[in-house]
């Protein structure tokens, strides 16, 4: 008797290309995309694996959700060697993403909790809609954050911020979040997405050596002491500079063939 061919699992995360950019999705919507190990390694490997051809990527969430954190189904009764070697994982995962070779814009919505938010936080464009709500349930759930979250949410939300939320299981709403630092925009629901593209875009459109700058450089600066920064600071305006697509640029702006810059709405 031949056995039946096994069904294959979806895969918790997908990518697809469009010219210069890389909209990464996760795939676990019946699961509201909770974030399973092998999700988490997707996850790597999708930014780790990007084309050369890409400048900019987009990281959004299919379903009514974001993200809802961890996989707690899988959170069995690991030791505590087990648990470092996992939290270890994901920070080497979301760093792949924070300092990968391209910007990435995330869009939010429904639940970014947990887990969530703290990949939310390795990115470095963040696109609220509407729906979107913030949490920190680890408090409640008698664990800590394990992907990045108390180095990272601090310096988007402060420390204070991130304590009361752990302490009290306070859940922020997109639009009362975003004065307080956790999305650069707040859009209507269903309209993420093309923001996050039309922003992807713009990025992908900058000077590659000022990417590079920004996502490499700027985090160290800011985490450094003052003078490594200064020293640093000077090397990498100097190299970008010394690109020919700088000097271009410059130029174009002299010859009045670029734009001004202006507010817009
Ligand atoms: C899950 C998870 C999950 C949903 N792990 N399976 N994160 C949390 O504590 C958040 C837990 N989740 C929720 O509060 C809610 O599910 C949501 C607000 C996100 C969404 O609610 P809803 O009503 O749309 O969905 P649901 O009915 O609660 O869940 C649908 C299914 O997804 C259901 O499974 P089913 O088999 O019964 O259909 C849920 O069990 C499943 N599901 N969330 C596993 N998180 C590196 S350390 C990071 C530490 C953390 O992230 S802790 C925070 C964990």
């Amino acid at each position: 008797m031949t056995a039946a061919p096994l069904a294959k699992a979806p895969k918790p995360v997908s990518t697809r290309i469009d010219g210069e950019i890389a909209v990464v999705r996760l795939d676990r919507p019946q699961k509201r995309n909770a974030l399973s190990d092998e999700a988490v390694l997707a996850l790597e490997a999708a930014f780790r694996n990007l084309p050369q051809t890409v400048k900019a990527a987009v990281l959004h969430g299919a379903g009514e959700h974001f993200s809802a954190g961890l996989d707690l189904s899988e959170l069995a009764d690991a030791g505590l060697n087990e648990a470092i070697d996992h939290s270890r994982m994901w920070h080497r995962a979301f760093e792949a993403i924070e300092f990968g070779r391209v910007p990435v814009v995330s869009v939010l919505h429904g639940a970014v909790v947990g887990g969530g938010l703290e990949l939310a936080a390795a990115t470095h464009i963040r696109v609220a809609e509407k729906s979107a709500f913030y949490a920190l349930p680890e408090g409640q759930r008698g664990i800590f954050v394990g992907g990045g979250g108390s180095v990272r949410l601090p310096r988007l939300i402060g420390a204070s911020r991130m304590m009361e939320m752990m302490l009290t299981g306070r859940v922020y709403r997109a639009e009362e979040a975003y004065p307080l630092g956790f999305s650069h925009y707040v859009v209507t629901d269903g309209e993420g997405l093309a923001k996050g593209l039309d922003l992807a875009r713009k990025i992908a459109g900058n000077a590659g050596r000022t990417n590079f700058a920004l996502i490499q450089a700027l985090p160290r600066i800011a985490d450094g002491d003052r003078a490594s920064g200064y020293l640093i600071e000077a090397l990498m305006s100097a190299i970008a500079q010394d690109d020919e697509e700088a000097k271009a640029r410059m130029r174009a702006f002299l010859e009045k063939r670029a734009g001004k810059v202006a507010p817009k709405d």
